[in-house]
């Protein structure tokens, strides 16, 4: 991995956690994306997992899930498989919030929340 990237060494992944840059989900994905990864997709507990071993400040990240494209239901923006959900209690629960964030105040819970708002995110690359 490239320094200040994580390695995962179970799914083969580099990780970037940017605690310091808030942006909004179009902009954290475009960030991301201009680094060579994309917003990070948890498709299993191992993945999971290994984003609670790192990250244990007190906040919510964005990861790449959306459902911008209605049609699609919940989709990750690097192409995973959406088969697996960490949400919350009561999560998702607004139709206007199509963006989602991992939250390590809740034990890693999801949550929906509205795509326009900053938030600091998590890249991942193969
Ligand atoms: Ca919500």
């Amino acid at each position: 991995c490239d320094p200040e990237w994580s390695y995962d060494e179970i799914g083969g992944s580099c990780y970037l956690v940017d605690n310091e840059t808030k942006l909004s989900w179009n902009d954290s994905r475009d960030h991301c994306v201009g680094l060579g990864g994309d917003l990070a997709s948890i498709t299993g507990l191992s993945d999971q997992k290994l984003i609670l071993m790192w990250e244990m400040s007190d906040t919510s990240w964005w990861i790449g899930g959306s459902k911008l494209d209605e049609s699609s239901g919940w989709t990750w923006s690097d192409g995973s498989p959406a088969t697996y959900f960490n949400w919350g209690d009561g999560e998702p629960d607004r139709i206007d919030e199509d963006c989602i964030r991992i939250q390590t105040y809740y034990n890693g819970t999801w949550h929906d929340y509205s795509c326009i708002l900053v938030s600091v995110f998590i890249c991942k690359k193969q």
